[in-house]
Order: C-alpha cells, then structure tokens, then sequence
C-alpha cells in the first residue's frame, strides 16, 4: 500500500495536521466518528479487518510483515505497537507545538521529528528562508532521510504550510527546495494556504509571492486554496446548517477549525486512491501525470461536495450524488474564489473523483455533462481523468472530489500581485527583509518577474488554442 511523509510548517501547517490526524484516525475507526451518516461497512469488524493493512499510508508501523496487521483497531493498540504518524511537524515557535505533545494521540509523534524554535520568523519569509532555513537544513534533511528509508513504497511527500505567515512560507520554500534537491524521484505535493485579501499579516503580500515562486519552481503540483474561498465555504454551510436547525444551535464565530476541516477532507479525499481499493483506483501521481500539461501550469483548482454533513434523508441517493457532482463543479464549491467553468476561461485538464457508491455508469455520466458544459480547449477536450474509490468519507456515504487546471488560476496570481505592488511602490516593510544575511533585494525582482511569467503562461492558455512551443521551458525534451 502507498505510503505517504506529511511535512507540516509553520502555525497554519500544524493547525491543519492538528485537525488531520484525528480525522485519519476517525477513517481508519481508530477513533470515534459520531456523524449520523457514517454507516455501511464503516466500523464493521470485516472493515477493520480489510483496512488494517491500509493504515501504514500514513502511519509507520514497525514490523508491519511480522505482526499480521492488528486485530483490533485503537489508541492502545497502536501505543503498544510503537506506531507513529508519519510527519515532521516544523514551527518555529512552540504554541501550536506544545498542543500536539500535550494531546492524547501524542504518542503517535516522534518526538525526533517535531522541529521547533523561538520566537518565530516574525512574519518574514527571509527569517524563515534564509535564517531558519540554514540553521535547521542538517536536521531536516536528516529526519527526512530516516523517514524515507524506513518506507518500502513512498509514494510522496505532502507539505502543508501557509503562505502568509513567515515560517511556513518561507521555511517551507526551504524545505521543497531541499526536498527537490536531494529527493528529485519523490513527487512534492503542497497544500498551501493563500492569504486573505484583507491582510491579517500586513507582509502577507511579499511572503506569498517569494512563498509561490518557490512552489512553481520546486513542486510536482500544488493545492492552493485561499482563506476568503474557505471562509465563505463556512459562512454558506453554517447559513445552511441554520435553517435546518430547528434548535437553532448555530455558531457565528468562523475560526480555523473550520477553514481547516474544508483542507483536511480535501488531504483525505485527495489521498484516498492510493489508499483504498477502488473499481477505477487512482494514485496520486497520475494527479500529476493527468493534471499536469505544461511543467508550469502545476496550480490546481479543488473542490469537493459535501463540504459538510448531508441535508435530510428524504432525496434519493441518485440526485444526491449527482447534485454531489454539479456542487463539485460549482464556483461555490471551490477552494479558490474562481469559478472553472467560466465562459471567459480555458479548461486545460480536470479529473472527476468519487468516494462512496458512485458507479462507472454514474461517473461516464458525469463526465458527458461536464464535457458538454466546461470551457475545454480544442486538444483538452474529452480528456477528464476519472477515478473511484470505494471507501467514503467518514461524515457521508458518497463524495465527490473535482480537480481543474483552468486558465482562472491566473486570478489567484494577479490578486497577489497586486497586493504586492501596493507595498512594492512605497519599498513599505522592505527594510526587515534585506536586514536578513543572505536575502537581496534583488528577490524581490525575481519573484514578481516569475509570477508576471505565470500569469502570462495561463492567460496565453486562455487566448489561444494553447501554449506555443515556445513557451514551453527549453529544458524539457520531447
Ligand atoms: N486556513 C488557515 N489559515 C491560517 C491558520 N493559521 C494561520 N493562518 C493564516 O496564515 C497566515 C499566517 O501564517 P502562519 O501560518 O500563522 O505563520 P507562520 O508560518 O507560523 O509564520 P510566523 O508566525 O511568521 O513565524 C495568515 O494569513 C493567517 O490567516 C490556520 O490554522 N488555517
Ligand atoms: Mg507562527
């Protein structure tokens, strides 16, 4: 079975793996899933059975050969057999941290892979980069090497961080770039968070740009997703959940748990291929192989439905799947605040990927009318990469999971630079950056001119019937 590394950076990267590894618990029945829609083979003691071999994607079990999987599935279980998540935590202060080694699954974290410091990269990604970057790379690299000899069939390393802040943007560029270095045959997948355009880090601008530089330079394929995107997620399904209250229990304090809950269903859903069997199985590096048609073009637009626990029993299961599938596709749904199958934009691939009891016949289905609606360009269209998975998710009997690589991404790159600009024009803040022994100013030239190149390259994408030649890095043969 695959096997993953999950490298979490920073506040937002271990906050979001603060909400992940229960709910991996929670799907392997390791812990407790109290949703009324977990049902079926969930639970069962033929789905423990059957899953036992399974849980060594994300956790490494010691002996796994020699111990004949677990018959029984828990906490103790896992104590007992020395199990450990397969993760570096890395933050460069310890609050977030001290959560983890304070929590009951903190025996799951090996304590020689949580990497901490003080007092953090002040909102700098030259802190994170430059200064906490070299002092940390021995360890890193070394913690890294360990995890990847101990896996018999790595399948890719998972990095989480955000790009606002200082740490994960910047120490995070570090580590990708290490990664690509010294690991180039392992594939980098990076679930990354894009600021608010409201900033909650006035340097936000400047961190995200250096931050998504390093993304298109050293990641197989990235997850962005934006912090306004997820937030109006929430807003909509907490709206929904209030109507359908009759209790009227409804919280209107948004917080990260629940922006990370919408990132961690997306990490589960987006592993669960290359987890569990399926009729039409996928791995995650035909993500890459699929999505992927120009080595620039490597920002995917996610999104999946339900966002969360689904409304009444009294529809069929029919039109909820479908209705599943149209969600998916939505500009409501997605991860990022573009809409994919705008008019005005380019499809250049997308892939369609059900969790639960969706049939081959649904999905051909669902790829006829997706075909017929979304903006494909001439040698884009009819390819959508399918994939079926026959484990749901823990809160639903069926998910659906979209991935579109859409000449809207650009929207994302522009917002960012704008906001980068306003900054850039008074040189406002560009003294803690260039104080930092080993940052020039001249990185600041750099990342603008790589983002200008993606934004041309997808816009290019959107004008025409594709990429020329010439566009194309002359590095890569055909
Ligand atoms: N979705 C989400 N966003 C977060 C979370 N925590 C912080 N952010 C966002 O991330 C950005 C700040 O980055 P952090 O991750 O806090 O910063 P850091 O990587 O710890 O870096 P420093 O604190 O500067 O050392 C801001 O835009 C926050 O809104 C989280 O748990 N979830
Ligand atoms: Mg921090």
């Amino acid at each position: 079975m695959s096997e993953f590394l999950i490298i979490q950076v920073g506040q937002c990267g271990n906050q979001i793996g603060g909400s992940l590894w229960p709910s991996i618990l929670q799907e392997y029945k390791i812990l407790p899933c109290q949703h009324p829609n977990t049902v079926g083979r969930h639970g069962t003691s033929e789905y423990v059975r059957e899953q036992r071999f399974t849980l060594n994607s994300f956790l490494h079990i010691p002996n796994l050969e020699h111990s004949g999987g677990f018959q029984t599935l828990n906490l103790s279980e896992l104590k007992k057999n020395n199990v450990k998540a397969r993760v570096i935590c890395i933050d460069m202060e310890d609050s977030v941290l001290s959560r983890f080694s304070n929590s009951k699954l903190s025996f799951l974290f090996d304590k020689s892979a949580i990497i901490r410091n003080y007092p953090g990269s002040s909102n700098n990604w030259a802190e994170g980069y430059c200064t906490h970057g070299s002092t940390f790379k021995n360890n890193i690299l070394k913690i890294v090497t360990k995890y990847v000899e101990r896996c018999d069939s790595l399948h890719g390393i998972l990095l989480v961080y955000s790009m606002g802040g200082g740490t994960g943007s910047g120490l995070g560029s570090f580590v990708l770039e290490q990664l690509d270095d010294h690991f180039p045959n392992i594939e980098r997948f990076v679930v990354c968070v894009y600021p608010n355009g409201s900033e909650d880090v006035v340097t936000g601008p400047y961190n995200a740009m250096l931050a998504t530089q390093y993304l298109a330079r050293h990641a197989t394929c990235v997850f962005p997703a934006e912090n306004r995107a997820l937030q109006d997620l929430c807003d909509r399904r907490r709206l929904t959940t209030r109507s359908e209250d009759a209790r009227g229990c409804w919280s209107v304090a948004g917080t990260f748990d629940d922006l990370n809950s919408i990132l961690v269903k997306l990490l589960l859903h987006v592993t669960s291929g290359s987890r569990f069997s399926g009729q039409l199985n996928f791995d995650m590096n035909e993500i890459n192989t699929n999505m992927v048609p120009f080595p620039q073009m490597k920002f995917l637009c996610s999104s999946f439905s339900p966002i969360g626990i689904y409304e009444g029993n009294s529809v069929s299961s029919t039109t909820i799947r479908e209705k599943n599938f149209w969600n998916a596709c939505s500009k409501t749904n997605q991860l990022l605040k573009i809409d994919p199958l705008d008019v005005d934009s380019s499809l250049m691939a997308s892939m369609l990927f059900g969790r639960g009891e969706y049939t081959l016949t649904d999905m051909r289905n669902y790829v006829n009318k997706l075909q017929r609606k979304a903006p494909y360009l001439e040698w884009s269209k009819k390819c959508t990469k399918v994939g079926l998975c026959s484990i749901p998710p823990i809160d639903s009997k069926f998910s659906m999971m979209a991935l579109f690589n859409t000449s809207s991404t650009k929207e994302i790159f522009f917002h960012i630079s704008e906001q980068f600009h306003k900054l850039m024009r008074r040189k406002a803040h560009v003294h803690h950056y260039t104080k930092v022994p080993g940052f020039e100013f001249d990185c600041f030239y750099e990342c603008q001119n790589t983002i200008a190149d993606i934004i041309d390259i997808y816009e290019e994408a959107g004008t025409s019937n594709g990429i020329t030649e010439e566009r194309i890095s002359p590095n890569i043969n055909y």
